[in-house]
């Protein structure tokens, strides 16, 4: 029986990425946190997403990628999303693999909720900080509803 669902959320990666079990694993993931996930697909554009996003309304949009160019390419999603999207602003979270380098983590996360992420799940702590995240999150949800 599937859990009741208190947000819908959008689940997308970046232009190069072809990697499409860490969507699946999400997906259910979030299921069982109580959301309505959607995936776009693997190697989705900017433009993709943001139409998916005018169309979906997601109250979440969650960017996953592990193929190691998720920082480029995420950042770009997030400056075009911001740009397009207006007044209407989900929350944004990316996570993953998001370079090659685990010591990367601590910069590109800083430098990617300054261009607009609300939080990045990254190394080894990300499942157990997301868990806590969508807990807060449904948490929300069911208030404003
Ligand atoms: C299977 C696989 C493939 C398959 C993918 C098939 C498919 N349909 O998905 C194929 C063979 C196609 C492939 C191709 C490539 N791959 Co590959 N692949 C893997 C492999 C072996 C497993 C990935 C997987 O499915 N894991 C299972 C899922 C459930 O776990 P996950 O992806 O790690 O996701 C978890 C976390 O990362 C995290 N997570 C992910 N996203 C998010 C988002 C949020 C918000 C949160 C909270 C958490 C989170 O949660 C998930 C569950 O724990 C990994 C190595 C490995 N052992 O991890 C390499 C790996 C991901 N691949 C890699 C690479 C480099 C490639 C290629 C570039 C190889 C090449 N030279 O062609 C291409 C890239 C293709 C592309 N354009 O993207 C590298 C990425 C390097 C990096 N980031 O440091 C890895 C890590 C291998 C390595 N050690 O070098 N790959």
């Amino acid at each position: 029986m599937q859990p009741a669902q208190h947000f819908k959320c959008l689940l997308t990666t970046i232009e190069s990425d072809s990697h499409t079990w860490n969507l699946v694993y999400l997906q259910r993931f979030i299921q069982e946190h109580g959301g309505l996930a959607k995936i776009l697909g693997c190697c989705v554009s900017p433009r993709e997403t943001v139409d998916a996003i005018k169309s979906f309304r997601p109250d979440l949009v969650v960017v996953s990628s592990v193929n190691g160019h998720g920082f480029h390419q995420g950042r770009e999603l997030i400056t075009k999303a911001v740009q397009s999207l207006g007044t209407y602003r989900p929350i944004f979270v990316v996570g993953g693999k998001l370079t090659t380098a685990e010591e990367d983590n601590k910069w590109i996360s800083d430098d990617l909720q300054k261009a607009g992420y609300d939080k990045v799940f990254v190394g080894q702590s990300a499942i157990e900080d997301f868990t806590s995240f969508l807990q807060e999150f449904r948490q929300q949800a069911m208030v404003s509803c």
